[in-house]
């Protein structure tokens, strides 16, 4: 496909003004513009993609599908832009119709469809298969409104709806011929036909399943993959019958009950509620999906036996797990496989990664509600689970323990992580220490009589997103060093070691770290109106709110200093500026608190003429994707305090260390390979080591004991109690004392001293700035282009489609001129 010139894209912009907005493109609004824009960039990469689409039909290329409740894309269209190679022609079309091109990025919002981690790792998965010509899919659901605005007011965290779609919807294109029928709740009906047993469902509820895609662009490749996303609707709009009964209301019911099921993102992350309504979302998106899989792969290849040599599927966490149940119902029911194909086809098919630790994030349903909204994938798990427990009998004979521990059903709950080791082939976490801590701990029975189904696939991250766009000024620079040849392979970025001793580099680096501080500073003056000086050292944490995550253990630190300062105005330390940005769950009490503690401590911090500007401290609201592109090049301290074996991984930590922050850290996630690969001279590691905290628990931990006999955490605690901007917190300080079960007491005299010795690095300009360069270095393993690649060849067995073997000409061709 030849490139369109600035000329001819700008004809296209302006028949798409015409044709949608029925105005010439002088007369058009702003936001009318931008639409005409991306309706034409959408038109490009589906061109792309159907094209892709003919290569892979012809060369019948394995696939898979990405099955998650969340994809946290952010903005899309300067990543297509970039990944076209079309920026500079369509900075062009911008002037030419009078705005320009950053003012358009203005206007779109972040496709907000995840809360952190998991989702934006999702998002960084599809991508990188494009890149690398794998042919993919996601799944999702099309939420209306995504993760919550956050207002802070006073302090505290206010949630408003994101209603994302408002502008954000010019990336989706309506499939409603590829519409499916989900079904909940009613009896199930036995019927003997052909001698052949049906199930049938009745007095149940049915949901069309109706498919929004969006396209997924790679880096300067022929591929383009696609997101699909599911949005429910009652089949009849509304009862006619009930209508002309004059029963309105009633009427409207049936389509409120369909669409509640996409209204909006579950906020919580590592915490389930066991929500009806969730359990709904998840079996609504896992049936439309399968179904659609299950079709096309007929389409193609005529029937189900060979799925497994043409698909993977892959359960992101445990929340797409009804796939399983739901291929076996369709191998059962719709298609007549008996138990045992079936589960040998569902079993070589689907892989699952398990993100979390989090005992109260390993998801679990009441058995009741699961039976009442699912009843015919209720039976179908309780067969999975009887044959399960006998394997599980047999291998752990008489240990009753053992066998309702790992039972999918057992004291009245559904265990999804239980099922997905029984139907899957591979089982990864995501990174080497998590990896390890599933085979040693969570899942270590089924280790035991499964080893070789585990694996690890250590997380990476879009770094042409967060580096490159992001931080043009760094990426620009280290082109002049190494060449481009890092836009394709982040593992170039190792030539960039070659220059550690050069001092004019050294400034160099330094500067552009200042003009991205300069930035930042400016947005922080706009939003939260204090002035903070980009010579002092920008140390941040940026990331989900919660207690593991430690951020009280940043704030305690923060307290203590404050204190010191206030004891010693003359104290000589650098100049420091403590960032934070973090959402709370809405219903996450202790979370909302000390997020109030933190904007407390900027109010009285920030306003306290005695320490002289020396220390600042600034909560960001709202933190999201398109606001960490502005705090990522900006960092100089990459914060990642978690209790050791409990973050996954992290993934926020490689984004830091790629924009060349220095991380202060635990051995935790992949903090651990981050070290590896950094070494130790270029990171602060502080704190208990995984092992350490294991056997803290299991000797019994006293809080009380660092409260009684530190004198500096005793102050802080004291000073919680007293009030921090006149605000006490009494729970903070009574949980820390009485509980602690984060361990940030234990770990607060080793975060003090790794602080101190931060601060003493940051003194000598050249061993900072040396530090910071051998960061960006050494980053290219977290490439999300290198996870992929692994699970392609671990996991998946992917391979790519081949854009060197001829292809018939493809009658979609020039559409994009045809439509404009
Ligand atoms: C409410 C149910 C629930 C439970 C867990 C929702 C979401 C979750 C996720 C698994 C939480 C999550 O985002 N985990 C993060 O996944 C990242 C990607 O692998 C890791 O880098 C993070 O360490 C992990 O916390």
């Amino acid at each position: 496909m030849e490139k369109l010139s600035a000329k001819e894209l700008v004809e296209i912009v302006e028949g798409k003004c015409q044709r949608y907005f029925g105005k010439p493109y002088t007369m058009v609004s702003k936001h009318q513009l931008y639409k005409a824009i991306c309706l034409t960039v959408r038109d490009i990469l589906t061109e792309k993609r159907l094209a892709f689409k003919s290569r892979r039909i012809q060369q019948e290329t394995k696939q898979v599908y990405y099955m998650s409740m969340e994809f946290l894309l952010g903005k899309s269209l300067k990543n297509h832009l970039f990944n076209l190679g079309l920026t500079k022609e369509f900075e062009e079309v911008c002037k030419e119709l009078g705005t320009s091109l950053e003012e358009m990025y203005d206007i779109e919002p972040d496709a907000g469809l995840g809360n952190g981690g998991l989702g934006r790792l999702a998002a960084a998965y599809m991508e990188s298969l494009t890149n690398l010509d794998y042919v993919a899919s996601g799944f999702s659901i099309k939420y209306d409104y995504g993760i919550f605005k956050q207002k802070i007011s006073e302090g505290w965290q206010l949630e408003l709806p994101d209603d994302w779609l408002q502008n954000g919807d010019v990336w989706l294109s309506p499939r409603e011929e590829d519409t499916f029928r989900v079904k909940f709740g009613g009896q199930l009906k036995e019927r003997w036909e052909d001698g052949r047993l049906y199930i049938d469902q009745v007095n149940c509820y049915e949901v069309d399943a109706v498919p929004y895609d969006m396209n997924i662009s790679g880096y300067h490749v022929g591929a383009v993959n696609k997101l699909r996303l599911w949005t429910a609707k009652a089949p009849n709009d509304f009862d006619m019958q009930l209508f002309s009964q004059g029963q309105y209301l009633k009427s409207l019911e049936q389509k409120a009950l369909a669409e509640s099921i996409c209204k909006v993102l579950y906020p919580a992350d590592h915490h389930i509620e066991g929500k009806q309504l969730r359990l709904k979302q998840q079996y609504f998106f896992v049936s439309a999906s399968i179904q659609s899989i299950f079709k096309k792969h007929l389409r193609d290849y005529g029937n189900l036996d060979t799925l497994p040599d043409k698909v993977a599927i892959h359960i992101n966490d445990t929340h797409p797990t009804l796939c399983i149940p739901e291929m076996m119902r369709l191998l059962l029911d719709e298609y007549g496989y008996s138990w045992e194909k079936a589960w040998d086809i569902v079993t070589r098919t689907v892989a699952y990664t398990n993100h979390t630790v989090m005992a109260e994030a390993l998801e679990k349903w009441p058995e009741e509600l699961f039976k009442q909204l699912l009843p015919r994938i209720y039976q179908i798990v309780c067969e999975i689970n009887q044959r399960f427990c006998a394997e599980l009998w047999e291998f752990y004979p008489n240990d009753w323990n053992k066998v309702s521990y790992n039972a999918i059903i057992s004291y009245g709950q559904i265990k999804m992580a239980n099922l997905c080791l029984a139907a899957s082939h591979t089982i990864n976490g995501v990174s080497a220490l998590h990896s390890q801590i599933l085979k040693d701990d969570v899942f270590h029975d089924y280790y035991k009589m499964h080893p070789l189904k585990f694996t690890n696939v250590t997380n990476g991250i879009t770094y042409r997103r967060w580096l490159t766009m992001s931080n043009p000024g760094l990426s620009n620079y280290i082109e002049t060093l190494i060449g481009d040849g890092f836009l394709k392979d982040a593992n170039e970025l190792k030539k960039l070691a070659e220059f550690q001793a050069k001092k004019e580099v050294l400034d160099k680096i330094m500067e552009v770290k200042k003009a991205n501080k300069v930035a930042l500073a400016k947005y922080i003056k706009e939003n939260n109106g204090v002035d903070v000086d980009p010579n002092s050292i920008f140390d941040v944490q940026v990331k989900r709110l919660h207690e593991y995550k430690r951020q009280l253990l940043n704030a305690l630190h923060i307290i203590d200093l404050y204190y010191r300062l206030k004891e010693n105005p003359d104290l000589n330390i650098n100049p420091r500026t403590f960032i934070f940005g973090a959402k709370a769950a809405p219903s996450y009490y202790m979370a909302k608190q000390i997020i109030k503690l933190i904007w407390c401590l900027g109010e009285q911090i920030n306003n306290d003429p005695d320490i002289k500007g020396k220390i600042k401290v600034v909560f960001l609201e709202n933190y999201r994707v398109s606001l960490a592109e502005i705090v990522m090049p900006a960092s100089d301290v990459s914060e990642q305090i978690s209790i050791a074996g409990k973050e996954a991984s992290g993934t926020g930590n490689m984004k830091f260390m790629i924009n060349g922050a220095v991380t202060m850290g635990t051995m935790d996630g992949a903090n651990i390979e981050i070290f590896e690969n950094v070494g130790a001279d270029n990171i602060f590691i502080f704190g208990k080591r995984a092992n350490e905290i294991d056997e803290i628990n299991r000797n019994g931990y006293a809080p009380s004991y660092f409260y009684n006999s530190n004198p500096r955490i005793k102050r802080v605690i004291d000073g919680l109690r007293e009030g921090i901007n006149g605000v006490q917190f009494n729970e903070i300080a009574d949980s820390l004392v009485n509980s602690d079960t984060y361990k940030v007491l234990c770990d607060f005299d080793s975060y003090c001293e790794a602080q101190d010795n931060l601060d003493k690095a940051y003194s000598d300009k050249y061993r900072w700035a040396r530090m910071s360069l051998m960061n960006t270095a050494m980053a290219g393993f977290f490439s999300s282009d290198r996870a992929v690649q692994e699970y392609v060849d671990r996991i998946w067995k992917l391979t790519p489609v081949d854009f060197t073997k001829p292809i018939k000409e493809v009658k979609i061709a020039k559409t994009v001129k045809k439509t404009k």
